[in-house]
C-alpha cells in the first residue's frame, strides 16, 4: 500500500487501545478498573462519557498502555453525528501525531434482551470506523455475566456470534469474541491479546488523513448520512398523511372531528420537530466548522501531549525500579560471594588444622639442662 500510514508505527513504545460500545456497556469501568482511572461511571439511564478521555497510562508486561474511552452512538446527549465527530477527530488528531492503534475493546453486555436497531446501528458504525483491515484488532468483549443465568448468556452468546445481522461478519474478518468478567485478570488478558497485535491505523483516520476526506464523506460518515436520509424520507411520509387526514376532516366540516383534528395536528407538530431534528443533524454532519474544528483539535493536541509526557514518566519510574533491582541483585551476589569466600577459608583453615602434625614437646632448659617435660 506505501502510503504514508503504513510508514507510521506506534510513536513510543506504548500501546494506544481505544474502548468503544454502546451508552452503558461498561467502557468506563473496564477502564476505570485497570488504569486506576475515576472516570464517571453511569447507573441510570443518562449516558455519563460524552467526551472522548483518555486514561492514565499503566504498565503491562513492561509497557505504557493507554486506554481512551469514549461515547456510545446512541448518547442521550449528543446525536449520532456529533459523536461520530468527536471520535473522528480525536483518532484523526492522534494519527497525524503518528500514534497508531494497538487495537479496540468493543464491550457488549451479555444481559441485553435483544440486538435492536440501536445496537446494530451501534455495532455497524463501529465496523465503518475500524474498515475490515482492522477487525483483525478488534476484541469484542461480552461482559455482565453475573447478571444472567448462565445458560441463557451461553445462548445469547452463541446467537451473537452467529448471527449474520450481529457479529459473524466481524468474526469471519479476524475479530475476536471473549467474556469479561469483570475482574483485573480479565480486563489484562484482553489488553496483553491486544497488545500483541501489530498497530494498524482505522478506516476513518486512512479517509480523514491520508486521504483528506471530509467527515460526511468517510465510510462512517456516508452511512450515517444514508440513515438519516431514510429517517427524513419516514417522516416526510408520515407528515404526507398527516396532512392528507386532517384535511379530509376539515372538507368533511362535521364539528364531532374537531378533537380528532387537533390530535392530528399534535402528531404533526411532533413528527415536524423530529423531522427539524434529523434534517439538523444531517447538515451538522456535512457541516465543517473550521473554526470550531481547530479549537477541538488544539485540545486533542493537548490532550495527547499529557498523555504522552504520563508515558514516558511511567516508562522512567519502571526503568528507574528496574535498575535497582538490578543493583539489588547485584548487591545480594557479592554478599553471597563474600559469605562464600569466607565459608571456604573457614573450612580451609580447619582441613589445615587437622593435617598438621602434632606440635613437638617443647623443651625448657634450665641451667644448660635439658629437662624434659
Ligand atoms: N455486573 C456488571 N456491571 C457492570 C460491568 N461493567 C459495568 N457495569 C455497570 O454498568 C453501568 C454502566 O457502566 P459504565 O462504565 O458507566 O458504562 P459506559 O459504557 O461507560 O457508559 P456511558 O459512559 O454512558 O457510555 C454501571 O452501573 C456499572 O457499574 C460488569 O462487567 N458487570
Ligand atoms: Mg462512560
Amino acid at each position: 500500500m506505501g502510503t504514508s500510514a503504513d510508514s507510521k508505527v506506534s510513536k513510543t513504545d506504548s500501546a494506544t487501545i481505544v474502548v468503544m460500545g454502546a451508552t452503558g456497556a461498561g467502557k468506563s469501568t473496564f477502564i476505570n478498573l485497570v488504569s486506576n482511572s475515576k472516570f464517571e461511571v453511569g447507573y441510570g439511564l443518562e449516558s455519563c462519557t460524552s467526551e472522548v478521555d483518555v486514561a492514565a497510562p499503566f504498565m503491562l508486561d513492561g509497557k505504557p498502555v493507554t486506554l481512551i474511552d469514549t461515547p456510545g452512538f446512541d448518547d442521550t446527549v449528543k446525536t449520532e453525528a456529533e459523536i461520530l465527530r468527536l471520535i473522528a477527530e480525536f483518532l484523526s488528531v492522534t494519527y497525524k501525531q503518528g500514534r497508531t492503534l494497538h487495537g479496540i475493546v468493543f464491550l457488549q453486555r451479555i444481559t441485553d434482551t435483544r440486538m435492536g436497531g440501536v445496537a446494530r446501528k451501534n455495532f455497524r458504525l463501529f465496523r465503518k470506523l475500524c474498515g475490515d483491515d482492522t477487525l483483525r484488532n478488534v476484541i469484542i468483549a461480552t461482559n455482565m455475566w453475573g447478571n444472567v443465568e448462565p445458560a441463557l448468556g451461553a445462548s445469547r452468546e452463541r446467537e451473537m456470534a452467529e448471527s449474520d445481522l450481529f457479529f459473524k461478519p466481524a468474526l469471519e474478518k479476524g475479530a475476536h469474541m471473549v467474556r469479561h468478567d469483570n475482574t483485573i485478570e480479565s480486563a489484562h488478558r484482553i489488553i496483553r491479546e491486544i497488545i500483541g497485535f501489530p498497530p494498524a491505523p482505522l478506516q476513518i483516520q486512512r479517509e480523514t488523513v491520508d486521504q483528506r476526506k471530509p467527515l460526511a464523506e468517510t465510510g462512517a460518515g456516508q452511512d450515517l448520512r444514508a440513515d438519516l436520509e431514510q429517517q427524513a424520507g419516514q417522516h416526510r411520509a408520515e407528515l404526507a398523511g398527516l396532512r392528507s387526514s386532517i384535511q379530509e376532516l376539515v372538507e368533511s366540516k362535521d364539528a364531532r372531528n374537531r378533537g380528532e383534528i387537533q390530535e392530528l395536528n399534535d402528531s404533526l407538530r411532533d413528527v415536524q420537530t423530529k423531522l427539524a431534528k434529523v434534517q439538523a443533524e444531517a447538515h451538522n454532519l456535512r457541516e465543517e466548522h473550521e473554526a470550531s474544528r481547530n479549537e477541538h483539535e488544539e485540545k486533542i493536541r493537548q490532550m495527547t501531549e499529557v498523555m504522552t509526557v504520563r508515558e514516558t514518566e511511567l516508562r522512567g519510574l519502571q526503568e528507574h525500579a528496574q535498575t535497582q533491582k538490578t543493583q539489588l541483585v547485584q548487591m545480594e551476589s557479592a554478599l553471597h560471594e563474600a559469605e562464600r569466600r569466607a565459608e571456604e577459608a573457614t573450612t580451609a583453615a580447619a582441613a589445615a588444622a587437622k593435617q598438621r602434625p602434632p606440635p613437638r614437646p617443647r623443651s625448657r632448659s634450665r641451667g644448660g639442662l635439658c629437662i624434659l617435660q
